[in-house]
């Protein structure tokens, strides 16, 4: 029968594998080492099988699947980890294989797999169960299975983190919680209490490397709070002790949590607690500064607010924040007045703001139309205050009677030489002498040499430096002072004039002008602080006449005062000043007038130099029925003030009036003025020596009255020659004297006959 047939083909076929399975003969008839011809015996593997992760096309060799492959683990993690055995094409054997798991903790008992080590795939995978215990390396599972005579494997590193962080340690460890010194009391403003963080093993036991712990908080972060020494602590031991210090954070609900966070081969490790704090109260207020500290006058164009800055600290001398203060100015003259503000967004509109996180609050003083000094009163809630410094209200602008210019050296010895310095230094204020505003602009000029264009003002002054270079002045040929007036005994002075009249005709006298734009000066008679009434308020012309009738007008144009450094009313009396001024010019023949050859500042920008003044008050302060009637303006001018520098020479001129002279054996002594000069008839450079030279004189003695060192000077100097003869009647004084000169490096002698 065909059925019976088919039964004993398969018996023999059965047979003949039973038989290779008991490995009873060669030459088989199954060949194992075929793909897809599996074996039904467990025992013999083909060595075409694969051990890895995944199946199929995603199947990678040598992996094992983990549950945790991108976590950290800690004792008592558990993983599933998984390996697939898949044939040539990825797919999973349907054979049963062991797989053996293994590892270093596994070995060594500090981790564990449920069950056996060993398993068998299912449907081509093996799986187990692993536990951390008290496993502190990253372990590295293998699973191995056999291939032929040999083994395969895959294998994983599992990252096991031995560090946790928290508080206490060994058997007391408490996970991701802080120890704080002060447990659950309340932390005051301005106490402190330490805030501890552990770092453990997995065996509970303190870490002895260094971590870096960071702790953070919202009252740290409002800077309302701090760690001594910043907010990055390292452990000692196991052990990050912060010292966490209150400034009066009110917290949340009154209570600050904070957290410590720290990393590990990472994985972020963080702990938090809570501490509560007790809000501060404002127990101090101090005013710190006002910005700027002069205003202007409102309508002047300055500057016309200030804003004042006070702070309130609290119990522990720490900023408060949230504080509402009230501000009140202590006159409101002029309409002087604060910019309106609230405590509180939602409040009435007053005088008061809150302090920020540094305990700072400002308030804004508007300048009113007179010129006056303010303080300013702040208040906190809690009624506590202070007051501001005083707030100058003013023009600020530099007025004519304030410039003052100086030079640190008034002679340089720099008539042959080039590069010679000296500093020029302006000085400004304003009308009620005030130092002008920072950054106020002033202009120089001078006829010789080199000097730098501008300067700004700090404190009301500002310096530029001169130095020297061409050109040096030096008036014609045709004009020389050969003729001054050698000095006498009877008239020990000196004159010397020009040879043309001319008021100075010396070589290497520099004029230096300094401008700057700003007001005239006037005496507020009134003491309203304004030109507002010019029966009261004395201005005076440029004759030096004042009158109410006249205005200031000038009668003529005599020069009565230094058009460039005129005389003020306030300084000098009215009837000897000149407070209308007229165009600023640099006078490099020194004769008080403006000359075709003499630069002027061209205020008014006509192209023209302005011989006369406007005969009225021009500045800020002109106010009321004055400006009105015309009688004042509100325009600005240029102030200025001029010096003189002398580019000194140090060989001198040839002394004037030194002469050859006879003498009485036992007589009296002979007295010669003689007037000293540098080369152009200036001074002698400050720190000149002259002395008597006696080695050529027979029986007299000689000096001179000058000891020690020339001052510095501008203009020559007289010395006297004072020969004694001696005493012995018999012995006739002869030879000659000298006058020896030590100037600057460079020594002369000039010397005269005694007979
Ligand atoms: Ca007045
Ligand atoms: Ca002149
Ligand atoms: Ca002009
Ligand atoms: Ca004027």
């Amino acid at each position: 029968m065909q059925t019976k047939t088919t039964f004993k083909f398969l018996s023999a076929t059965l047979m003949s594998l039973v038989l290779t399975a008991c490995g009873g003969g060669s030459g088989s008839a199954l060949d194992n080492s075929k793909p897809g011809n599996a074996s039904s015996s467990n025992s013999s593997i083909s060595t075409s099988l694969r051990i890895g992760s995944g199946t199929g096309s995603n199947f990678v060799s040598g992996a094992i699947t983990s549950t945790a492959s991108s976590t950290t683990l800690f004792e008592g993690d558990q993983v599933q980890l998984s390996v697939n055995v898949v044939d040539d094409q990825g797919t999973p054997t349907t054979s049963i294989v062991k797989v053996k798991f293994d590892s270093p903790c596994l070995a060594a008992n500090l981790s564990t797999i449920a069950g056996d080590t060993t398993v068998n795939t299912i449907n081509g995978t093996a799986t187990v169960q692993y536990q951390v215990g008290k496993c502190d390396i990253d372990d590295k599972v293998t699973a191995t299975m056999a291939s032929g005579s040999s083994t395969i494997e895959a294998s994983v590193v599992l990252p096991i983190n031995t560090r946790r962080i928290g508080a206490g340690f060994g058997s007391d460890f408490v996970n991701g919680a802080l120890e704080v010194g002060i447990g659950d009391t309340v932390l005051s403003a301005g106490g402190n209490t330490s805030v501890t963080a552990y770092i453990v093993n997995s065996a509970g036991e303190l870490v002895t490397d260094a971590m870096n712990i960071t702790f953070t908080s919202p009252c740290l972060s409002a800077n309302n709070a701090s760690i001594t020494g910043g907010n990055v602590v390292a452990t000692v031991n196991g052990r990050a002790d912060a010292n966490y210090v209150s400034k009066g954070c009110a917290g949340i609900g009154g209570v600050d949590a904070i957290k410590a966070t720290t990393t590990f081969r990472g994985n972020v490790l963080t702990a938090t607690a809570n501490i509560s704090v007790k809000p501060d109260s404002a127990q101090t207020i101090s005013f710190i500064d006002a910005t700027p500290e002069l205003v202007s006058i409102k309508g002047t164009g300055g500057l016309e607010t200030s804003t004042l800055r006070f702070q309130v600290l609290g119990q522990a001398g720490s900023p408060v924040k949230g504080v509402c203060v009230n501000f009140a100015p202590s006159t409101t003259v002029g309409g002087l007045a604060l910019v309106p503000s609230k405590c509180n967004p939602s409040g009435p509109e007053t005088y008061g703001s809150s302090t920020d996180a540094n305990g700072y609050v400002t308030t804004i003083v508007q300048a009113g139309t007179v010129a006056t000094a303010v303080r300013v009163t702040a208040t906190t809630a809690n009624g506590i205050s202070t007051q501001s410094s005083a707030l100058a209200v003013t023009t600020g602008i530099p007025d004519q009677n304030s410039v003052s210019l100086s030079l640190s050296d008034i002679e340089p010895v720099s008539w042959k030489h080039d590069g010679v310095i000296s500093d020029a230094t302006i000085r400004l204020a304003d009308a009620f002498n005030n130092p002008v505003p920072n950054g106020t602009a002033v202009t120089f000029t001078a006829s010789g040499g080199s000097i730098d264009g501008s300067c700004t003002t700090t404190n009301g002054s500002c310096t530029v430096q001169w130095r020297s270079q061409n050109p040096r002045p030096n008036p014609a040929a045709t004009v020389s002072f050969s003729n001054i007036q050698a000095p006498t005994s009877e008239n020990p002075g000196y004159i010397m004039s020009c040879s043309d009249g001319s008021r100075e005709c010396r070589k290497g006298r520099v004029q230096i002008l300094a401008t700057a734009i700003g007001n005239e000066s006037f005496v507020d008679g009134n003491g309203n602080g304004l030109y507002d009434d010019i029966t009261k308020d004395i201005f005076t012309n440029s004759n030096g006449v004042y009158s109410p009738t006249t205005k200031g007008l000038p009668i003529s144009n005599t020069a009565l005062c230094s058009p460039n450094a005129p005389n003020s009313s306030g300084a000098y009396g009215a009837s000897n000043s000149c407070d209308d001024l007229r165009e600023a010019y640099v006078d490099k023949n020194f004769n008080l007038d403006r000359d075709l050859i003499e630069e002027f500042i061209d205020f008014n920008q006509n192209g023209i130099f302005d011989p006369l003044p406007n005969g009225k008050y021009d500045g800020a302060l002109c106010a009321g029925a004055a400006k009105a009637n015309g009688d004042c303006t509100t325009n600005k001018v240029t102030v200025r003030d001029e010096a003189t520098l002398v580019m000194s020479c140090e060989t001198p001129y040839q002394p004037i009036g030194l002469h050859s002279f006879s003498l009485t054996a036992g007589g009296d002594s002979v007295r010669i003025p003689v007037l000293l000069a540098d080369c152009n008839g200036n001074a002698l450079p400050a720190g000149t020596t002259v002395s008597a030279v006696n080695s050529d004189l027979e029986n007299a003695t000689a000096s001179v009255t000058l000891t020690g060192e020339l001052a510095m000077s501008t203009e020559p100097t007289v010395v006297v020659l004072i020969v004694k003869p001696g005493t012995d009647v018999t012995k006739q004084p002869k030879g000659t004297v000298g006058i020896q000169i030590n100037a600057s490096g460079l020594s002369t002698l000039y010397s005269v006959k005694v007979n």
